[in-house]
């Protein structure tokens, strides 16, 4: 049986799960948000890596299945966190290049929205570079309608992907998350230190907010707090974890 025909059946068989990893304050580390990530649990393969199957998913299709049910689950989830930590977060989700493409799209979001009752503003979606780029025509016209319901575009992997900083001006993007490949040989790498301030200094006077993404140290945190990054991402603050185990940290925190 093929990886392929297995995504069918786990679907099926309610084998996905959402992850959800914190993102935190850098100066009070309070968790203001989370990332779902999706994970899928195979019961005799154990973990398959989302490298692994989200690529599938994109070529055949199932992507649009599998992130309609991540989009609306993960702002339920959102409902049950805010209960517990007794105040507002957001949820932050990957939007891949077929899902956003998809005609279906905005109707999933809006189903999303109001099946969950978040508030559009709490819904963070995570774009790359290269799904804008495919077509920016279309790009801008569903970026316009996330915009209406209030919804945040975040541009995840920033600064990977083929792409011209044009389109910071052409399109409504709130967050930039900086890639985890520029943040690992911090504080050391005097290159990477100049990429991070280059995109700390743009989006301060673009009026966005940065996440920085895998970090992993202490000394990373201070570098990058002190340079004004405001959110944190990474094992250092919290990995991703399963449902409960973020609803004790939440517990634990309040
Ligand atoms: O969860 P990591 O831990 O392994 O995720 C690897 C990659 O898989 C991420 O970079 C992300 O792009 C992708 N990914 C994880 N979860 C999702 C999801 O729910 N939707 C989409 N489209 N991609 C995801
Ligand atoms: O591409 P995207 O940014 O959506 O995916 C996030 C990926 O980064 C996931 O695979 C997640 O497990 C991973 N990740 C999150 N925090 C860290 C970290 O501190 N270090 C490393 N190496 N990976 C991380
Ligand atoms: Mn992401
Ligand atoms: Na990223």
């Amino acid at each position: 049986i093929s990886l392929e025909a297995a995504m069918f059946q786990a679907v099926r068989e309610g084998e996905f799960q959402l992850y959800y990893q914190p993102i935190v304050d850098a100066q009070t580390r309070e968790i203001q948000g989370f990332e779902t990530l999706m994970r899928w649990k195979h019961p005799t393969l154990g973990m398959v890596p989302p490298a692994r199957f989200i690529p599938i998913a994109e070529t055949n299709g199932l992507i649009n299945l599998l992130g309609a049910w991540a989009l609306k689950a993960a702002c339920v989830q959102l409902k049950q966190f805010e209960e517990v930590a007794k105040r507002s977060l957001y949820i932050s989700v990957n939007i891949s290049p077929r899902q956003f493409r998809n005609d279906k799209f905005l109707d999933v979001l809006d189903d999303a929205i109001a099946f969950s009752g978040l508030l559009g503003e709490q819904l963070v979606l995570e774009i790359t570079e290269g799904t804008l780029m495919i077509d920016p025509v279309h790009a801008e016209s569903i970026l316009s309608k996330m915009a209406e319901r209030k919804a945040r575009i975040a541009i995840d992997d920033f600064g990977t992907g083929y792409s011209s900083l044009a389109y910071l001006k052409r399109f409504p993007i709130s967050v930039l998350k900086i890639d985890r490949t520029f943040i690992r040989d911090l504080p050391g790498s005097q290159k990477d230190g100049a990429i991070c301030n280059a995109v700390l200094d743009l989006a301060k006077h673009l009026n966005l907010s940065v996440v920085a993404e895998g970090v992993e140290t202490e000394e990373q945190l201070q570098y990058l707090e002190q340079r004004g990054c405001q959110y944190i991402q990474g094992y250092l603050t919290g990995k991703p974890m399963a449902a409960n185990v973020a609803l004790a940290a939440l517990k634990e925190s309040i």
